[in-house]
C-alpha cells in the first residue's frame, strides 16, 4: 500500500494525522513534487486524473483519491479508533460537520491561497484577487461560527474527537501560513486549536 503526497501540504497532513490517529504505520509515502507541477503529468494524472495530493494505491493497483474517501477506507479496514463515528446519529453529526469544515476551511483558504497570493507561482493559470479575498472572510465567518459551537462542546463535531477535529486543524494551520490568523476574540476556538494542536498526530 502506498500513499502519494507532498509532506508540506494541508491535505496529505490530514491523511498522515488520520493514520496517526489510528496507530497505523508500515505504509509507503512517495513524494510528488507538486510545486514543480508533478501532479499535472500524464505519469500522474493517470493515477488521479483530479491531479491533486493524497492519493492512496492498494495493493491491487486500485487508486483512491479524495481526502476523505481515503479515511474512510483506513475506518473501515481499523474501525478503532473511531474517527467517523460510530451510531448512525454520530456519524451524521461527524459528516455534517465535516462537510461544512472542509467547505468553509480548507477549500476557503485553499482559494484565498490560490487567487489572492502568489499560490503556486508559475502553475497558477487563473487568479481572481477578488473571489480569494471573498473566501478569506468565508474562512474568517467559518471561525466565528465555530468559535461559537465551541462554546458548549469539546470537539467540531461532538464530545469525541473525530476526522471534523483533523479538517479543521489543518485548515487553521493552511490559514496561518497564509496570514489569516485566528482572531483573538475566538476564544472558545483558540482552547479548542490549543487542545487539538497538542495531540501527537498534530505533529505528523
Ligand atoms: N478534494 C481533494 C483536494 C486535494 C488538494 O487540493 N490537494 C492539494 C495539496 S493540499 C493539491 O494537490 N493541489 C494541487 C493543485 O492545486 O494544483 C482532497 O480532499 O483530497
Amino acid at each position: 500500500m502506498k500513499i502519494y503526497e507532498y509532506q508540506a501540504f494541508p491535505n496529505p497532513r490530514r491523511v498522515r494525522m488520520f493514520l496517526a490517529e489510528k496507530g497505523i504505520d508500515g505504509i509507503t509515502f512517495e513524494q510528488v513534487n507538486v510545486p514543480e507541477g508533478e501532479h499535472r503529468t500524464d505519469a500522474f494524472k493517470a493515477k488521479n486524473p483530479s491531479a491533486t495530493v493524497p492519493l492512496l494505491e492498494l495493493d491491487d493497483g486500485a487508486y483512491i483519491g479524495e481526502t476523505t474517501a481515503i479515511s474512510r477506507y483506513f475506518e473501515t479496514v481499523h474501525p478503532e479508533p473511531a474517527l467517523m463515528g460510530r451510531t448512525p446519529k454520530e456519524q451524521a453529526a461527524i459528516d455534517m460537520w465535516q462537510r461544512r469544515v472542509e467547505d468553509g476551511l480548507m477549500n476557503a483558504v485553499g482559494a484565498y491561497f490560490h487567487h489572492a497570493t502568489p499560490g503556486l507561482g508559475a502553475l497558477e493559470s487563473y487568479q481572481n484577487k477578488e473571489w480569494g479575498e471573498k473566501n478569506r472572510e468565508r474562512a474568517i465567518a467559518t471561525m466565528h461560527w465555530l468559535d461559537q459551537e465551541l462554546a458548549d462542546r469539546q470537539f467540531i463535531a461532538g464530545e469525541r474527537f473525530s476526522i471534523a477535529d483533523i479538517t479543521a486543524l489543518c485548515g487553521i494551520d493552511y490559514a496561518k501560513f497564509c496570514e489569516i490568523g485566528i482572531p483573538p476574540a475566538y476564544t472558545n476556538l483558540q482552547r479548542w486549536y490549543d487542545q487539538v494542536s497538542s495531540r501527537p498526530s498534530a505533529g505528523a
